[in-house]
């Protein structure tokens, strides 16, 4: 039996007001549908952000170290959850098993970050010009944050902006991923359970069309973090400008992986092998292009060639499997599209191409080679197992190749030449740059986003999140007892 899921607004579990559901089905048997979730409105929305307000003066009025407590709380509530989590979501959107319980410690590790920083939340102090006046900064709340987030990390990218949201004091409406709303009722649960007041944590679920165009037009929503495709970013952005919000933006990316002859080439195919398969190619860190020089070329794709072969496509509750399905029907026809796109623009299958014979959205890893680097399957970000395939004659080509995309989210470059790494640190356009690691692994407390059209200046991770959900308040105190007027007074004056 399917479960019913409900929205959580003001502290209650209550249907949409439209009385209308959707069903959220498993990827890998799609017949079963695992459980039914409002299909919400504007009009629900609305309810989740006057909620919302009406909770923000208090829990805004509450310390930051006390409401850190709360959050300590949830976070050992998923220490101890962490399984049963896991395996919920591998059935709800098809990642595989091991990767499901390291989205779960993503979202600990960031629980335990942000309980700390309700000890930090550090801001600055500096000189005034003028004597008898101190001058400093503090950070403060924002108001109601709406928070927009991805199936492909159902509890990790939720957990990226809810925790930080909430240490800094601000109240949120979540309006989580349609094919991963099962794991998301589940964290909003957790918040319940660990004390987060009634109003401080609202989720709406329901379409991108109806739901998070209600969060971004909404007035008295004055922060909206999403995560997702650069097409809908650039939408939300828009509409969050005639409302003056700030607006974070974590999107698409088609990040290269450089491999140059001094590299270790066994290490950089396993470091490509699961950069590129790893979640079915299903993150916006994911490798999608391969950029190996001429020397290695060959031998390179013969070894790789080798290993793709014994990924284990399978049920991704079990634990050796590799790769489980893509998220939906729609993903599935999106990677068969682009399997046409790359073979008519002349490209070479050198693995995979097909959907694998069994139920479900599975498909094979996918190897292109003779890839035209201006073709869409070399441009654009595909989102799934598939891995287009380039050979450059020199550092200074691999570098322009790698940075000849419109993203610049994650890059990574094998080579044991200092001078390659230091450079490529420098020169690659990307927001994350790994030497002699894959694309994918980015750990939580450390600056999250990327370049170009991945993001919009922001970074979350780490304590760069906390600049996302705070205002900054500078603070003069004049206690000279007399008017000082800066620019204008002069030292000599004072004498
Ligand atoms: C994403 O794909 O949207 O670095 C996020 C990584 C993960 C996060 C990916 N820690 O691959």
């Amino acid at each position: 039996m399917a479960k019913e899921y409900l929205n959580y607004i003001a502290g209650k579990w209550v249907p949409s007001k439209s009385g209308r559901t959707f069903e959220n089905r498993n990827p890998s048997y799609p017949d079963e549908v695992i459980s039914v979730h409002p299909l919400s409105t504007k009009e629900d929305v609305d309810e989740a952000v006057k909620a919302a307000k009406e909770a923000f003066p208090k829990w805004s009025r509450i310390p930051a170290p006390k409401r850190a407590e709360i959050l300590r709380r949830a976070t050992e509530i998923l220490i101890e959850r962490k399984e049963e989590l896991a395996q919920l979501m591998s059935r709800e959107m098809g990642k595989p098993i091991v990767e499901a319980r390291g989205d779960v410690q993503e979202a600990i590790d960031t629980g335990f970050y942000a309980f700390g920083e309700g000890r930090r939340l550090f801001a600055f102090t500096t000189p005034s010009e003028l004597e008898n006046k101190a001058a400093y900064v503090i950070r403060r709340p924002i108001g109601v944050a709406g928070l927009i987030t991805p199936w492909n990390f159902p509890i990790a990218i939720p957990s990226w902006k809810i925790f930080p949201a909430l240490l800094a004091g601000n109240t949120v409406v979540f309006k989580p991923a349609s094919d991963s709303p099962a794991t998301a009722a589940e964290f909003v649960k957790i918040f319940e359970e660990a004390g987060v007041p009634p109003g401080v944590l609202n989720m709406v679920t329901g379409s991108g069309g109806e739901v998070g165009e209600a969060i971004a037009s909404h007035p008295d929503i004055r922060v909206v973090s999403f995560t997702g495709s650069s097409v809908v970013g650039a939408r939300i952005a828009e509409i969050a400008a005639r409302t003056y919000k700030k607006v974070s933006l974590e999107m698409g990316g088609k990040n290269p992986q450089i491999v140059m002859p001094s590299a270790n080439l066994d290490l950089a195919v396993d470091g490509v092998l699961w950069g590129a398969f790893g979640t079915t190619g299903q993150r916006c860190t994911a490798t999608s292009r391969l950029i190996l020089h001429e020397a290695i070329y060959d031998e390179f794709l013969d070894r790789l060639l080798e290993r793709v072969k014994t990924l284990k496509i399978g049920d991704p509750w079990e634990e050796d499997t590799n790769m489980g399905p893509l998220v939906n029907e729609g993903a599935l026809k999106k990677v068969q599209l682009y399997i046409k796109y790359g073979l008519d623009s002349g490209a070479k299958l050198l693995y995979g191409g097909e959907r694998v014979d069994r139920p479900g959205y599975f498909f094979q890893p996918t190897i292109f080679t003779d890839v035209d680097p201006n073709s869409r399957v070399a441009q654009e970000e595909i989102f799934g197992p598939v891995l287009a395939v380039f050979k450059v004659r020199s550092f200074d080509e691999a570098i322009d190749l790698a940075n000849n995309v419109r993203y610049g989210l994650s890059s990574s470059i094998y080579t044991n030449d200092i001078r390659e790494a230091m450079e490529a640190i420098e020169r690659l356009e990307a927001g994350i740059t790994y030497v002699n690691a894959p694309t994918i692994g980015a750990e939580t407390h450390l600056p999250f986003g990327g370049v170009k059209q991945t993001g919009n200046g922001h970074r979350e991770g780490g304590w760069t999140v906390y600049e996302i959900f705070t205002e900054l308040k500078t603070v003069y105190i004049d206690y000279s007892g007399r008017l000082q007027k800066a620019q204008i007074d002069t030292w000599e004056d004072l004498e």
